[in-house]
C-alpha cells in the first residue's frame, strides 16, 4: 500500500459558536493517538502543530454574527497552511469547530486551482451549513462553510479561490436544515444524502455514485468529518448533538469506501469538544475513523476494492 504523507494541522478554533471547549481538539487528537495510528498503518506523519490566528478587523450587516474578526483570522490563516502543505502531502485539520473549514476548504481550492485539477467536497455531517453571514439567525459562523465553498454571497470575507461547482459538492447525514438553508439548498444542485436517503438505501450505493464522479473527473476530494455526523449515542462530545445520526459501523463503512477510492487528498475533524467527551471516548472513535479512512481493515485481505479491482 502506498504510503501516505499526513500533515496535522492544529486548528483550535472556538469563534464559529458560542459553546466553549473545540479548542481543545487539537490536544485530545494528539492524546487519542492519531500520530501513532497513522505510523501503525505505514504512513509518515509530520505535525506542523497549533496554527495561531491574528484577528483581522470587520464588522458584519446581520447584527447575529458574533466573533468575526477571529473567524476571519483563522480562514486566512488555515487557508495559507493548508495551501502550503498540500504540496507535501496530506493535510489534516485538527480542529476546531466546523468553522474552520472556511479555511482549511479555501487552502485546497486555492491549491486545486494551481493545480489545474477539479476539488470535490464530502460533507459528512448532522447540518447542511448552509447558511451565509447574511442569513445565520444563531450567528454561529460553524453553519455557513458549504455556502462559502459553493461561492455564495459572503462581502465579509475575501472572494472564494475557485467555487466549487455544486454538482462537485455532497451532503452525506443531513437531518437538521434551518429555512434559509432550505430554501437555498433548493437553487442549487448539490447531492443532499439527508439520513432519510442513508435509511432507505444504506450508506454504500450514495456514497459509490460520487466517487465515481470524482473519479471519473480526476479529482481531488476533501472530506470535512463533523463529529455530529455520528449518533450522539456513540460520539457524544459535540455541543450541536442531533438523535438518528450515522452508526459505529455505517460510520466505519463510509471511512473503508474512501480508502478504497483512493481519492482522499484532504481531512478535516471538526466540532469535538472534549470538554463534553466521556473518558475520550469520543476522541479515540475519531482516531479510528481516520484509521479506516487510512488503510485499516477489519481484516486485512489481499487487497480489493468494492469493485472487486485490485
Ligand atoms: N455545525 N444550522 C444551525 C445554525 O446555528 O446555523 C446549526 C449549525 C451547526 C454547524 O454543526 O457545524
Ligand atoms: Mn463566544
Ligand atoms: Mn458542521
Ligand atoms: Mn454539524
Amino acid at each position: 500500500m502506498p504510503q501516505t504523507h499526513c500533515l496535522l494541522i492544529g486548528a483550535p478554533v472556538d469563534s464559529g459558536q458560542h459553546r466553549p471547549g473545540c479548542l481543545m481538539g487539537p490536544a485530545a487528537y494528539r492524546t487519542a493517538g492519531l500520530a501513532a495510528a497513522l505510523q501503525a498503518l505505514g504512513h509518515r506523519v509530520t505535525d506542523l502543530g497549533d496554527v495561531v490566528c491574528n484577528p483581522v478587523e470587520a464588522t458584519s450587516a446581520n447584527p447575529a454574527v458574533h466573533h468575526l474578526p477571529e473567524t476571519l483570522g483563522w480562514t486566512r490563516a488555515l487557508a495559507e497552511v493548508g495551501e502550503a502543505a498540500c504540496v507535501q502531502g496530506m493535510p489534516i485539520f485538527l480542529g476546531g469547530d466546523h468553522s474552520l473549514a472556511l479555511g482549511s476548504v479555501a487552502g485546497m481550492a486555492a491549491a486545486a486551482k494551481a493545480a489545474g485539477r477539479p476539488l470535490f467536497v464530502l460533507w459528512l455531517d448532522a447540518h447542511s451549513d448552509f447558511h451565509t453571514p447574511g442569513t445565520t439567525v444563531s450567528g454561529n459562523l460553524h453553519g455557513t462553510p458549504v455556502a462559502y465553498l459553493a461561492g455564495r454571497d459572503f462581502p465579509e470575507f475575501p472572494p472564494f479561490p475557485a467555487p466549487i461547482p455544486p454538482e462537485n459538492i455532497c451532503l452525506f447525514g443531513i437531518r437538521s436544515v434551518d429555512a434559509a438553508e432550505h430554501a437555498a439548498l433548493l437553487q442549487h444542485e448539490i447531492a443532499i444524502n439527508d439520513m432519510r436517503v442513508l435509511d432507505e438505501r444504506g450508506v454504500i450505493a450514495p456514497l459509490r455514485e460520487f466517487l465515481e464522479l470524482v473519479e471519473a473527473a480526476d479529482g481531488l476530494l476533501h472530506v470535512s468529518l463533523d463529529v455530529d455526523f455520528l449518533d450522539p449515542s456513540v460520539a457524544p462530545a459535540v455541543g450541536t448533538t442531533v438523535p438518528g445520526g450515522a452508526t459505529f459501523r455505517e460510520a466505519h463503512l463510509v471511512m473503508e469506501l474512501l480508502h478504497e477510492s483512493r481519492r482522499v487528498t484532504s481531512l478535516d475533524l471538526v466540532e469535538l469538544n472534549p470538554f463534553l467527551d466521556e473518558r475520550g471516548r469520543t476522541a479515540h472513535l475519531m482516531v479510528d475513523l481516520v484509521a479506516s479512512l487510512m488503510g485499516k481493515k477489519v481484516f486485512d485481505r489481499p487487497t480489493r476494492s468494492f469493485r472487486g479491482q485490485m
